[in-house]
């Protein structure tokens, strides 16, 4: 039986890719590189680190350690001026109504993000209280695909994996459902996560008598 829900941040509830988009795109100008919306697409529910792997490796170009480090912090900052400027008008379509219902039927609530950032975007889209358990990049030791962030968000509802649904708008997040066993909802491009058990275009989408 599902018990629980497990919702993804970036993508699902929040319309930050864009950010994230705009903030990498500066820094590989830096390496000479110029990032397209393909690339985006790849970068999506992969974590900071792993990202900036991605773009050293799409601008053949190698970094220090050190200046590995002040990079990831570069871009974050960046990022982070556009986080300041968020408010509700950066929820995605149908979000206000998909928590409303859920807190209606007393459905247990937790994020799974691979973001570091996830407790100040949840906070700026007034949702931070809306959540159960929470359970981003800090927490865990292994992002997306591997499956710890979900199966560490199952464990904080105190529910089995398989009691848990997630909905992900990444490849990397729908393969982790799918290792944690874990029905999996795509939300967006249906042709993009061609894994997933179920699509909605948004949450907003979602028919909660699927649940039931
Ligand atoms: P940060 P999600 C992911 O969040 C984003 O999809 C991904 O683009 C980003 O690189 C990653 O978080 C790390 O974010 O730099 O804020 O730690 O989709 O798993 O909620
Ligand atoms: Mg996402």
């Amino acid at each position: 039986m599902i018990r629980g829900i497990i919702l993804d941040l970036d993508g699902v509830i929040c319309d930050t890719a864009g950010f994230h988009y705009l903030a990498w795109k500066r820094l590989a100008a830096d390496y000479g590189y110029t990032l397209i919306e393909g690339d985006n697409e790849a970068l999506k529910g992969v974590s900071r680190t792993d990202s900036l792997k991605f773009i050293l490796g799409k601008a053949n170009t190698q970094l220090s350690e050190d200046d590995f480090k002040i990079d990831l912090q570069r871009k974050n900052e960046w990022y982070l001026e556009y986080v300041k400027q968020m408010d509700e008008t950066h929820l995605l379509p149908g979000v206000t109504k998909f928590f409303r219902i859920a807190k209606y039927k007393g459905i247990p609530l937790a994020l799974g993000s691979a973001s570091r950032n996830a407790a100040l975007v949840l906070s700026k889209v007034g949702l931070l209280s809306a959540f159960d358990a929470i359970v981003d990049a800090n927490q865990v030791v292994n992002g997306k695909p591997h499956p710890e962030t979900f199966l560490k968000a199952a464990e904080m509802l105190n529910m089995a994996a398989h009691e848990c649904i997630v909905f992900e708008d990444s490849i990397s997040g729908i393969q982790a459902a799918k290792t944690a066993e874990m029905f999996s909802i795509g939300v967006g491009n249906p042709s993009e996560l061609e894994w997933a058990d179920e699509f909605v275009s948004s949450l907003g989408e979602y028919d909660f008598h699927h649940f039931e």
